[in-house]
């Protein structure tokens, strides 16, 4: 699976999303998410156009942002159209399949009405997913164009995804190729499915000290958060998507940023296929 390009894979892909998205990237030659962790619809617009020729996926936290509307929500769907990528609300959904369908499509942010993919725990079992499925069909008709990615193991230190829980998340995963185009993981060990996507966050490019070359690990936050470097993620650790938030929001000029994380990953994914 691993050694496979992501057009091989979207031929085996029995989920539609994940088809489209493994054919996203490889036309457009990006494995790279970012993470729009700010708090204002403007920056969060701006950071779109931006990056946007350069990412697969723009990941949002909308209950971050202090002036959430109906309008944002439009505008960066249009800013999905133009640049060609998809938008995921990372809500990582938690509760049981009932609380969890309307917090998908009631609510301020009428989730599922825009956000092309989303995040879901697993703890709950396997309700969660029944839960979220069925209101898509009752309010959107049906699964087209939604998919989700299962939480499967966190980046933060001592994250209670233990090694059990990993597994059994990854079941589900494979189980529910309905709704489920990936997961989110630090590693690819138990996944088998061809056509699920890694989401690996938690990616940096280390600071150099000295020109010392590092084993992959590119620090911290100090609240937990846990860095790897591109390269690890991808031929290490078998993402095929990389998240990449503070990276690139912090860095002085963010498209310069964005060129650069695009390019490094897409030379370790053409590394790992055996293309370079
Ligand atoms: N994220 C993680 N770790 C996980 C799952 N999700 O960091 O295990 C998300 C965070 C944030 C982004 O919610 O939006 O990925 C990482 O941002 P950063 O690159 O600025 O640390």
């Amino acid at each position: 699976r691993l050694r496979m390009t992501f057009e091989a894979r979207a031929e085996k892909a029995t989920n539609t999303m994940s088809a489209r998205l493994l054919r996203l990237m490889a036309s457009k030659q990006s494995t790279l998410c970012v993470a729009a962790d700010l708090s204002s619809t403007d920056q969060v617009l701006q950071l779109a156009n931006t990056v946007g020729p350069y990412i697969c996926i723009f990941k949002t936290h909308v209950d971050a942002l202090n002036d959430f509307s109906h309008k944002f929500v439009k505008e960066l769907q249009e800013l999905a159209k133009t640049h060609n990528f998809l938008i995921m609300e990372d809500r990582k959904f938690g509760d049981i399949g009932h609380t969890v369908g309307l917090q998908y499509v009631a609510g301020n942010f009428h989730i599922a009405d825009w956000a092309d993919l989303v995040t879901v725990h697993a703890l709950p079992g396997p309700g969660i997913m029944d839960g979220l499925v069925s209101c898509l069909e009752t309010h959107q008709s049906g699964l087209r164009d939604r998919a989700c990615f299962i939480v499967a193991e966190m980046s933060s230190k001592d994250t209670l995804t233990t090694p059990a829980y990993r597994t059994e998340a990854l079941k589900l995963a494979e189980t529910r190729a309905d709704f489920v185009a990936g997961v989110v993981s630090q590693s690819a060990t138990g996944i088998s499915s061809i056509g699920l996507i890694q989401l690996t966050p938690g990616v940096r490019i280390p600071v150099a000290q000295n020109g010392a070359q590092t084993n992959g690990s590119s620090g911290s936050d100090g609240l937990g958060q846990q860095y790897n470097s591109p390269h690890h993620v991808v031929l290490e650790r078998g993402a095929d998507v990389a998240v990449v938030g503070r990276g690139i929001t912090e860095a002085a000029n963010s498209a310069e940023a964005a060129e650069l994380y695009r390019d490094v990953l897409w030379k370790a994914y053409q590394q790992r296929v055996g293309e370079a």
